[in-house]
């Protein structure tokens, strides 16, 4: 019904609901039984002499985040990544930070990589592919990424400081390598411009939950195929 009691006319709300279904994915997913599944979920440990991780993650979510590494600015960008992502992510973390953060960071991003890696399975049916830009305030954020199986990482987010918050600012790179190269992405995240480090380390951060979300989500027209001109992905 609209404004004044006037009913909307049946035909205009087909086609209004099939404009939706074209241009959104999720609602597609709801209305076509056929590609409708399971939530993605894994559940990932991890313990050396250096860290103990354990991350849980459902990537059909709604982007709840537990957090808990012993760095609040990590926790802060990984919660930007999953709200951002509607990935629900669960994660603990602790690490040898007397020696400094590089292991504990790292590692995060390693684990964090293998818990989607493994909760996207095989991998059939989703777009494979994602980007973004996103401001915030004076910094943008772009992210690429492509899950085709094939690890590797441009990062251009250049920072001021040598701390951002409590979090190093040169171990974010290692971070970021450390996820590519367990989910098998290719990952482009860039800051071309930004006043506060803050600021581009958190659009940089918001940028790669939106392409990561758009690159999982299940393409409704690609039900069980993989999206690769050799038929195949490497996952
Ligand atoms: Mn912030």
């Amino acid at each position: 019904m609209t404004g004044g009691g006037r009913r909307v006319p049946a035909r205009f709300r087909r086609a209004l609901a099939a404009t939706w279904r074209f241009h959104d994915a999720e609602e597609a997913e709801r209305r076509e039984p056929g590609v409708r599944r399971p939530p993605r979920r894994a559940d990932v440990s991890r313990t050396t002499r250096e860290t103990r991780i354990r991350c849980a993650v459902n990537l059909d979510g709604t982007g709840a985040a537990r957090l808990d590494t012993p760095l609040g600015f990590l926790d802060h960008l990984l919660a930007s990544l999953a709200t951002h992502g509607r990935i629900d992510l669960r994660l603990r973390a602790r690490g040898d930070l007397h020696v400094d953060q590089h292991h504990t960071v790292e590692d995060v991003g390693l684990v964090l990589g293998r818990t989607l890696h493994e909760a996207l399975g095989d991998g059939r049916g989703i777009r494979r592919t994602g980007c973004f830009l996103f401001p915030m305030d004076e910094a943008l954020g772009f992210a690429a990424i492509d899950l085709g199986g094939r690890a590797s990482l441009v990062c251009d987010v250049p920072l001021r400081g040598a701390f951002v918050g409590d979090l190093q600012a040169d171990v974010v790179e290692d971070f970021l390598l450390a996820l590519a190269r367990e989910l098998r992405a290719s990952l482009h995240l860039l800051v071309p411009w930004a006043r506060s480090d803050h600021h581009a380390l958190e659009a940089a951060f918001k940028a790669l939950g939106k392409a990561l979300r758009e690159a999982t989500v299940r393409d409704p027209r690609a039900a069980c195929d993989a999206a690769s001109t050799k038929g195949s992905v490497d996952r």
